[in-house]
């Protein structure tokens, strides 16, 4: 593909788009999808396998999406895709209990000691809804503490937009979510501790959780500074407030017990999602046995679904967790597979002149056009927002699929080799080079 390119959708693809957006809003099935930050029209996936996606015109993109976080074997590995279909033989839904819910419950509270008992939901939200509504069953108190630029899902409770200031209450920033309904949702400011004892002290008696993203993967990569979440450790002991960790992209991501292990924080509920369903729809909330006794048939709090711990989904997710825990070198892999990640980035960025900063957790990863440091939402959203149009398209324009958003994380897998990542450098050095011709964005 030649330097000047711009990227745009194959003819088949804008096809599909042409379909979908008469039936689907904005032609996709998750608002993220629809490229509106990056310009033009996203691809259509025909088909992935390893690192790679191929679009419905052909062709191929080396893929640091993942799914958004669920692919750390690489897409469509071999063991997971023949236990979904052994698993798929015998049914594929029972709506009654069957051995592989235990199996993979088993592997989560093995692999995070923490969740003494675990719920399977259906998605992320599923889990995160939950978590806050036994905390609030099981302390009797309303109020709940979130982080400005971490994202929960999109639960009433979690959609609000961060008033001015950190210590205000949130106000809703999408239409359909009431001010009642958010109003018992505080706002702090991550990896500030000050604005969490702030609203401690505000209203202390009344908030029933803190719920954190361990290592902020939502408003690019941001990890927890030093002290942070033993922070929010101390002050959840000593207002006997609950501490919830989402751990939906973190949990065996940054490490086989998730950030708690990587950081030795201990939480008192844990919400889960991504590689748990390795691919299919899997959520899971989970903790302390004496919370979770709180939760229907066993307690008064309430919460179901129809196909939670699917036969299928629980398959895939047991084969995924299984060669995590198999294979000893694993994490080692994913490990220099992000560092050397971030070192192509870094490098590429520099050699072409263009001010970057990278955040990495294991094979998380984000990065942003400043100068850095970047360890809040503030500093994020100084960058230079016009650069990442541009450097995304020219990423695709030379086989390189990347989050179609600032404010998103990326991902390398154990598929990801070094010839991929090599490959990928090339790519990385042209695009910085055509940021160069952006306007500085103003703030930035
Ligand atoms: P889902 O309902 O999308 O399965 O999970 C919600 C969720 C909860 N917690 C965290 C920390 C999350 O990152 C997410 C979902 N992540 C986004 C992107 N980072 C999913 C992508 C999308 O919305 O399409």
């Amino acid at each position: 593909m030649s330097d000047s390119r711009e990227w745009e959708a194959g003819m088949r693809s804008v096809e599909l788009f042409e379909q979908a957006v008469k039936l689907l809003p904005g032609g996709v099935n998750s608002p993220v999808r629809a490229f509106n930050a990056v310009g033009g029209q996203p691809f259509f996936v025909d088909r992935a396998q390893g690192p790679y996606v191929w679009d419905a015109d052909g062709n191929r993109y080396i893929d640091y999406v993942c799914s958004w976080g669920p692919l750390i074997l690489g897409h469509s590995p071999p063991d997971v895709v023949e236990a979904v279909i052994s698993a798929a033989r015998k049914g594929t839904s029972f709506g009654a209990p069957h051995e592989g819910e235990i199996t993979l419950a088993q592997e989560v509270c093995r692999m995070m000691p923490s969740v003494e008992l675990v719920r399977m939901v259906n998605s992320g939200t599923e889990a995160t809804m939950s978590a806050v509504r036994l905390a609030r069953g099981f302390t009797g108190r309303s109020k709940i503490v979130k982080f400005e630029g971490c994202y929960h899902g999109h639960a009433d409770a979690f959609l609000i937009k961060a008033g001015s200031g950190a210590a205000t209450f949130g106000v809703p920033n999408s239409p359909g979510v009431t001010e009642n309904t958010v109003s018992d949702t505080l706002i702090a400011t991550y990896n500030d501790i000050e604005t969490v004892a702030e609203q401690f002290e505000a209203h202390g008696d009344d908030i029933a959780a803190v719920i954190v993203e361990p290592v902020a993967g939502n408003m690019g990569c941001v990890p927890p500074a030093d002290g942070f979440l033993e922070g929010l450790r101390d002050l959840c002991d000593k207002y006997e407030a609950l501490l919830v960790f989402d751990e939906v992209i973190t949990g065996f991501r940054v490490a086989r017990g998730g950030a708690q292990e990587r950081f030795g924080v201990r939480a008192d509920l844990t919400t889960l999602g991504k590689v748990l369903g390795g691919g299919l729809p899997v959520g899971a909330y989970g903790g302390r046995a004496d919370i979770m006794a709180k939760i229907s048939p066993v307690g008064p709090v309430y919460q179901a679904g129809t196909l939670s711990g699917n036969p299928l989904a629980m398959a895939a997710g047991l084969a995924t967790l299984r060669r995590l825990n198999d294979d000893p070198s694993i994490y080692l892999r994913l490990e220099d597979m992000g560092r050397k990640m971030a070192q192509n980035l870094e490098s590429a960025a520099r050699d072409a002149g263009v001010p970057l900063t990278v955040n990495r957790v294991g094979s998380m990863l984000g990065f942003f056009f400043n100068e850095g440091p970047v360890d809040s939402y503030e500093a994020v959203t100084a960058s230079d927002s016009n650069k990442f149009p541009i450097f995304f398209n020219a990423l695709l324009g030379h086989g390189v699929s990347i989050a179609p958003s600032a404010f998103e994380s990326l991902f390398v897998s154990d598929a990801h080799t070094d010839e991929v990542l090599d490959s990928t450098a090339t790519a990385l050095r042209i695009a910085f080079e055509k940021t160069l011709e952006a306007p500085r964005a103003k703030g930035a």
